[in-house]
C-alpha cells in the first residue's frame, strides 16, 4: 500500500503561500542597520509617546515589562527579499501603549537611539498589528537585532520595524522617515510588492 504524508505536503503548500512576491526563504537572520550598534542599558532606556499636541507619556522598562506581555510568533519580510517564517517574541503590543492617549492624528513617526526613522499610518500600529518587543526566540534581544527593544511590524517591510526604538511622534500629517525619503515606499506592504516610490 502507498502512503501519503498529507502533514507534510499541506506544511509545504502553506510555506510556499506564506512568501511574499519576490521573496526567498532563509533560515539565517542577518543583521541589517544603517549604522553602528548603540548600546543602550535598560535602566535608562524609556520610550516615550509624544502626541500631536506635544504631551509626552513616557514609560521606563520595569513600567514597560509590567504591561501584559504578548508572546507572538510572525513570518518577518525585508526588502532584501529575504524572508524568515516563524520567528518568535515577545513584547507588548502598540495598543497597550496608546490606549490612555488621547490624540486625533491618523500618523506616527517612530524614533531610534541613532537617529534612524520610519513613518507608519496609525492604523498600521493598532489592533494587534504591532509591538515593542525585548525578547527573541526566548533570550533577550540581542543589540544587533534592536535590543534592548525595537518595533515590530511584521505585516510591513522590516525596514518598518525600527530597532533600539525610543519613541513615537504622533503626527496630524504623514512624515517620511529615513528610507522613505530616500526612495522606499511609503507603506511598504510585502504582499503589494510596495518596494520603493514607483510601486
Ligand atoms: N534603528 C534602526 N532600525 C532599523 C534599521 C536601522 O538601520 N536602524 N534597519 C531596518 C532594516 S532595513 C531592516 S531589514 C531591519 C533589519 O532587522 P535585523 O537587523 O534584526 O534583521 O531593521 C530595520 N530597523
Ligand atoms: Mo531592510
Amino acid at each position: 500500500m502507498t502512503s501519503f504524508s498529507p502533514g507534510f505536503r499541506g506544511r509545504a503548500r502553506s510555506l510556499v503561500d506564506r512568501l511574499p512576491p519576490g521573496q526567498y526563504p532563509t533560515e539565517s537572520f542577518p543583521v541589517l542597520s544603517a549604522g553602528p550598534t548603540p548600546r543602550v542599558a535598560t535602566d535608562a532606556w524609556t520610550f516615550t509617546v509624544t502626541t500631536e499636541r506635544g504631551e509626552t507619556h513616557a514609560w521606563s522598562w520595569d513600567r514597560m515589562m509590567g504591561l501584559p506581555q504578548q508572546d507572538t510568533v510572525q513570518d518577518i519580510h525585508c526588502v532584501t527579499r529575504w524572508s524568515k517564517f516563524d520567528t518568535r517574541w515577545r513584547g507588548v503590543a502598540l495598543d497597550v501603549f496608546l490606549e490612555d492617549v488621547e490624540t486625533v492624528a491618523h500618523h506616527a513617526v517612530v524614533d531610534s537611539h541613532g537617529g534612524y526613522t520610519t513613518n507608519l499610518a496609525l492604523e498600521d500600529l493598532l489592533d494587534g498589528k504591532a509591538w515593542i518587543v525585548h525578547s527573541y526566540d526566548g533570550y533577550p534581544l540581542s543589540p544587533e537585532h534592536g535590543g534592548p527593544a525595537r518595533l515590530l511590524v511584521p505585516h510591513l517591510y522590516l525596514w518598518k520595524s525600527a530597532k533600539w526604538v525610543r519613541g513615537l511622534r504622533l503626527t496630524t500629517e504623514d512624515e517620511p522617515g529615513f528610507w522613505e525619503s530616500v526612495g522606499y515606499h511609503n507603506h511598504g506592504d510585502p504582499w503589494r510588492e510596495q518596494r520603493t516610490w514607483g510601486d
